[in-house]
């Protein structure tokens, strides 16, 4: 018999890494994916497999986590053996701009699931991966943060998730639900979303290295952030539930570097490299070879409420699960500037066969 498990938020980077790695383990996947104007399959397309043909392994649903009967529905038809509860608004900053809907999704989408599992007397068949964060920590209270240091949140996104990490602690005792916490430190890939900042970061580097970008406009580059690769990490979610017990715990790199650090690092990456002069808001970044200017700041990018600094201590997910990161910092950082090189060399060449290409400043 063949394992069930089910991933929200399966087109995102994690839902597609995660996706790839229950099949390659041999799982029957079945993936929730919202409805939109565009194809929106993207990172997960390389895994589709025809419904028409025998053994299939990976199925499409579409849904959301704002909806109560559309969750039940799926749960109870496919009766997954394991959920991964990835699906999330999961932008800090656009969180401060929308955090009713933040809230509705990252928050109650938890409690949805975790009470369909309940009402379809699921319990004591279906394990539950809630995707927790290191946001929550917040105002830094305890440098290394552990499992046991205090939380903080610091956006309407870190305050939502704030709410799933309890519910599941609270449906684990009240109820017995094999419900796990994983608290992940940031975590990057060529798959990530442009908006984050490393991924904004490495695509502007490529761009501007082949003329198609003049410089890169970024918020705070002081904060400081422990930076993983997106394939370790979900083996770690994998692993959490594979335990004989349900647990929560911390996976991350245990190094932390600043934005500023990565910015440098990238362009070093394409040969630029770059000093900085000034302060705070009239900081630049400057090509030492040309004097160009290629990094400014836009305030429009610092968020209301920051997290300074964030380092993880991931000891009881290396004694416990035997996990470890592979990826290195500057592994990571070569890796996402090669394959952001390579598209903008795609879109260099689109240009000068006239057609049009976006900058992305976002
Ligand atoms: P992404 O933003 O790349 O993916 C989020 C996924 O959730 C997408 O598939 C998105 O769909 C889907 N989604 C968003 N809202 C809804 C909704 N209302 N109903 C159903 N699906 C929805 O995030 P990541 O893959 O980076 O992160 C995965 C999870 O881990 C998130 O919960 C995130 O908050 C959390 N996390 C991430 C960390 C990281 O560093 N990456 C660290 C710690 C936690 P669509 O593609 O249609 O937008
Ligand atoms: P984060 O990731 O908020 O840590 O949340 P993000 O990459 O958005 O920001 C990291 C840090 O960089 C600073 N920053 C900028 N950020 C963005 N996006 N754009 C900019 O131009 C910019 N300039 C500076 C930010 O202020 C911040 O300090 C991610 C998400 O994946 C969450 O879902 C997840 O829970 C956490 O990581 C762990």
């Amino acid at each position: 018999m063949k394992k069930v498990a089910l991933v929200t938020g399966v087109t995102g980077q994690d839902g597609a890494y995660l996706a790839e790695f229950l099949l390659n383990k041999g799982y029957q996947v079945h993936g929730l994916k919202r409805r939109s104007s565009l194809f929106n399959t993207d990172r997960i397309d390389h895994l589709y497999q025809d419904l028409h043909e025998e053994n299939v392994n990976f199925y499409l649903h579409y849904g959301d986590l704002t909806d109560s009967t559309n969750l039940i529905r799926i749960i109870w038809e496919i009766q997954p053996h394991e959920i991964y509860n990835l699906a999330a608004q999961s932008h800090v900053k656009v969180s401060f701009e929308t955090p009713e809907y933040t809230a509705n999704a990252d928050a109650l989408g938890t409690l949805r699931l975790l009470e369909a599992i309940r009402i379809m007397g699921l319990t004591a068949k279906t394990k539950f991966y809630q995707a927790s964060t290191s946001e929550l920590y917040g105002k830094v209270q305890e440098i290394p943060q552990t499992e046991k240091t205090q939380f903080y949140p610091r956006s309407p996104y870190a305050v939502a998730k704030l709410y799933s990490y309890w519910i599941t602690v609270n449906y684990r005792e009240a109820y017995n639900i094999f419900g796990c916490n994983g608290i992940l430190f940031n975590h990057e890939s060529p798959l990530r979303g442009e908006t984050f900042v490393t991924r904004k970061i490495t695509r502007a580097v490529t761009r501007i290295k082949l003329g198609l970008q003049e410089k890169i406009y970024l918020g705070n580059l002081d904060a400081k952030r422990d930076w993983g690769h997106a394939a370790d990490y979900v083996e770690a979610m994998w692993l959490i539930l594979q335990q004989e017990n349900p647990d929560d715990y911390v996976i991350a790199t245990g190094e932390t570097y600043s934005v500023r650090e990565f910015v440098k690092l990238a362009f070093s990456e394409v040969g630029i490299e770059i000093k900085w002069q000034g302060e705070r808001l009239e900081e630049k970044g400057i090509d030492r070879a040309t004097g160009r200017i290629l990094v400014e700041i836009d305030p429009k990018y610092f968020r209301p409420t920051e997290v300074d600094v964030l380092l993880g201590d991931a000891a009881k997910a290396r004694e416990r699960l035997g996990w470890k990161p592979k990826v290195s910092f500057r592994e990571l950082v070569k890796m996402m500037v090669e394959v952001d090189l390579a598209g903008a060399k795609k879109d260099l060449l689109c240009q000068r066969e006239g057609f049009k290409v976006n900058n992305y400043h976002e």
